[in-house]
């Protein structure tokens, strides 16, 4: 296994891609109509060059190279995270047998499901912030978006990649479906309701950043863990680039609310609105969104699908091998989210014990909460440094739920159970409302200007790659 991708090829890649006539013809006739998937489902924005860093080797000591690239040359990769010759499977009924080079025909099914749903996120994301260039709030910002596009393509690659090489007839079918299926669409819409979404302003964008990505941190982390080898390799090097996504939402999400505390304290105010900045309950409101919808993505608190993939060694938890236990889980039990009957034999928002296989959707999602913790307790600190008394935090996990326990009640930010018509009635006190997304929206005005910033957001404090925040990043056309 080489780690150097050959940029000599057609399609960059570590697996020996040229040694594989069939393989590589496959793919080489899926390019186009990734290239035209790009040219009408992507960026919309003109630009001459993007400064972007390029994968072009998997290796400890550097795996990117940062340069100015014109949109139409930028070159997507295979890369696979270096093999580890002794791997053996790390957990569920094959622990301990060497991981797999191929697919085993009984969880074939299996496997390529869950490679098709974590490919179709990946377009799909690419869709819905096609549109945001175009309100840029400055160069560094527009560069951040075009990396994480550029990235999200090269995982789409990751996964296509595997469906040709590992799934025959079948793969190359699904293969052309992750460019058919669209995000939004009526007839054909992504897999996951997340991102079916729209992303329209660049607050959501931090947001989705933020908290869809980092499901994506979790989803992947899981997949690393894998049996099957290749796919174990391939999330391996992707979390490498996810990091990056994350730290655009992270940092995204504190220079908006630096800034908002900043003009609350200069007019003396938390009345921001009229003042270009967004008001503190505007930026709750999309985090509450942003972040119940995100939970979804996890699926139900409790899953036959999630136990038969442990089981069979296909998907693990979150640092399995840190977890201290058989690693099997045959007789474990977690108690996870549940409606359970009150005495008036009414439901209410509870919990419940369930055996820890089939709550391992749960032991996921409780991991994946406890990291967007992290998130709200840096925001707060902003407000706390700049004297402002008013604090962020995670809506309760039964609030705006469309998947699992909690889909079919409704429920406050606090978790106070609600009836349909209270939910009706007062939904857009928490989550964006019309005129809130509207507001948004107004503030949306392009920055395009080398070293200048939008009014709404505060300047990051690094730049990319070790440049200045008034770097040339982008050229527009
Ligand atoms: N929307 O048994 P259950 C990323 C379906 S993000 C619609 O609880 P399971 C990225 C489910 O398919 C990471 N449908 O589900 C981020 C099932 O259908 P069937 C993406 C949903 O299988 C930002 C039924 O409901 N990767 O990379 O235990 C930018 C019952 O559900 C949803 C993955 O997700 C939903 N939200 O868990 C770019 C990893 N949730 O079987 C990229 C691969 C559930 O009844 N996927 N359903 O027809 C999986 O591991 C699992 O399929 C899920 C669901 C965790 C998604
Ligand atoms: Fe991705
Ligand atoms: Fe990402």
């Amino acid at each position: 296994m080489t780690t150097t991708a050959d940029y000599g090829e057609k399609i960059p890649n570590n697996v020996r891609l040229h040694e594989d006539r069939r393989l590589q013809r496959a793919l080489e006739s899926w390019q186009p109509n990734f290239l035209t998937w790009w040219q009408t489902m992507g960026p919309t924005l003109p630009t001459q060059d993007v400064y972007l860093r390029t994968a072009v080797n998997v290796g400890r000591d550097g795996w990117a190279q940062f340069g100015h690239v014109p949109m139409p040359e930028y070159r997507w990769g295979i890369f696979l995270a270096e093999r580890d010759p002794g791997r053996t499977v790390g957990f569920g009924e094959h622990k301990g047998e060497p991981v797999w080079d191929k697919v085993p025909g009984e969880y074939r099914a299996e496997l390529q499901r869950l490679i098709v749903i974590q490919g179709d996120t990946e377009p799909a994301s690419v869709e819905q912030q096609r549109n945001l260039g175009a309100t840029a709030p400055s160069l560094y910002d527009l560069r951040n978006l075009f990396q994480v596009n550029v990235e999200e393509g090269r995982h789409l690659w990751a996964m296509v990649y595997l469906l040709h090489a590992y799934f025959g007839r079948e793969g190359r079918e699904e293969a052309e479906e992750l460019l058919h299926r669209n995000s939004g669409s009526e007839d054909s819409p992504r897999i996951l309701g997340a991102f079916n979404e729209e992303t329209p302003d660049w607050l959501s964008f931090y947001m989705f950043t933020y908290f869809t990505d980092r499901d994506g941190k979790y989803q992947l982390g899981t997949l690393k863990e894998s049996a099957f080898d290749p796919l174990s390799r391939t999330c391996e090097f992707m979390l490498k680039e996810e990091a990056h996504h994350m730290m655009v939402g992270t940092t995204g999400v504190d220079r908006v609310v630096q800034r908002t505390v900043e003009v609350m304290r200069e007019h003396d105010t938390a009345d921001v609105g009229g003042l270009g900045a967004i008001p503190l309950p505007v930026i709750q409101k999309y985090l509450n969104f942003h972040y119940s919808v995100s939970l979804d993505l996890f699926g139900g608190e409790t899953s036959t699908n999630v136990a038969n993939y442990y089981t069979a060694g296909i998907k693990g938890r979150w640092m399995e091998d840190r977890r201290k236990d058989d690693h099997k889980l045959g007789s474990d039990s977690i108690m996870v989210d549940a409606l359970v009957g009150d005495a008036s034999g009414e439901p209410s928002i509870g919990q419940t014990e369930v055996s820890a296989l089939v709550g391992l959707n749960t032991d996921l999602r409780r991991e994946y909460i406890a990291d967007c913790q992290g998130g709200v307790k840096r925001w707060n600190r902003i407000l706390e440094e700049g004297g402002v008394t008013q604090r962020l935090k995670l809506p309760h996990a039964a609030f705006n739920r469309k998947v699992g326990a909690f889909a079919g009640i409704e429920a406050t930010p606090d978790g106070e159970k609600i009836s349909a018509p209270e939910w009706q009635r007062r939904q857009d006190e928490w989550l964006p409302s019309a005129v809130d997304k509207t507001y948004v929206r107004s503030l949306m005005r392009p920055v395009h200007e080398r070293g200048k910033i939008a009014a709404w957001i505060a300047p990051p404090r690094n730049g990319i790659n070790g440049q200045p925040f008034d770097y040339d990043y982008v050229h527009l056309a």
